[in-house]
């Protein structure tokens, strides 16, 4: 909104109205929002060499990294989620910025464990992720999503063994406790406080699509993990601004 009365040259001083609108949890979510597909690769030479921070959700197979993306980017069918486990095939990205200028990429990974993918496939793409979790030069963040009904497996410890020198050296880390609505409370409690050992010094959070738990806490995080410089602080309202 302009404020009228401002001198010719000065910038328009924002109301409390825009000042509350912009919360951090909004500011986050509506960065999220703008998500689109940037690309699809079967292996990692196949990726675009990027600048920008890319965050990368990776997890069991069915865990529910597809539904996470589609639900943080409050888009239906962005990622491509299904009841059938093994339907990420691709690693897949996507590009997020306002006005079109690209400043972050989240990127959905094929998930790991289905018991009924051929033993060589497995295996192929078990290098292909380590490759990428290892070698990736832009990767700032890695989102491991985990079923707490079933905890972190022998794969998923396999996968923090791999990138656990990444960790040490800075590289950002969460574990999405997924599908949080088939949990009581005492359970959700108690799996929480294990995984918060098990991590590693990394974030643990509950998430739950239909029962819409953690969305903006890790809308959030994400947020500020690839904007480590800028504070989603909202404007303070203009009386606060003269005090
Ligand atoms: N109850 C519940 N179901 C969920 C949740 N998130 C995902 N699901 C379901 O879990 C199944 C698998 O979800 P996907 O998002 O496709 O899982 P994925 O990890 O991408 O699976 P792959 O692509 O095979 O690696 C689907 O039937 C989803 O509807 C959740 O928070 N709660
Ligand atoms: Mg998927």
């Amino acid at each position: 909104m302009t404020n009228t009365s401002n001198p010719p040259g000065t910038p328009p001083v924002k109301s409390v109205a825009d000042a509350s609108a912009k919360s951090p949890a909004v500011v986050a979510m509506g960065w999220l929002h703008t998500a689109r597909f940037l690309t699809t690769a079967p292996q990692l030479h196949f990726l675009p060499e990027l600048d920008v921070p890319e965050i990368a959700f990776v997890g069991r197979s069915n865990a529910g990294k597809s539904t996470c993306i589609n639900t943080l980017t409050q888009q239906k069918q962005l990622a491509f989620a299904s009841k059938k486990p093994g339907r990420t095939q691709h690693i897949n990205l996507f590009a997020l910025g306002k006005q079109g200028v690209t400043d972050a990429v989240l990127t959905d990974l094929p998930g790991y464990g289905y018991a009924a993918v051929p033993k060589q496939d497995k295996i192929r793409w078990q290098q292909v992720m380590a490759n990428y979790l290892v070698t990736r030069k832009n990767l700032h963040a890695i989102v491991l999503m985990c079923d707490p009904r079933h905890g972190m497996t022998e794969l998923d410890e396999i996968l923090l063994d791999v990138i656990r020198p990444r960790v040490q050296a800075g590289l950002k880390f969460l574990v999405i406790l997924t599908k949080a609505d088939k949990l009581t409370r005492a359970e959700a409690a108690k799996v929480l406080s294990i995984t918060k050992l098990q991590a590693g010094g990394g974030e643990v959070k509950l998430f739950s699509a239909p029962k819409r738990i953690g969305i903006e806490d890790v809308a959030q995080l994400l947020w500020q993990w690839a904007h480590p410089t800028d504070s989603p602080v909202a404007t303070p309202p203009e009386s606060a601004q003269e005090a």
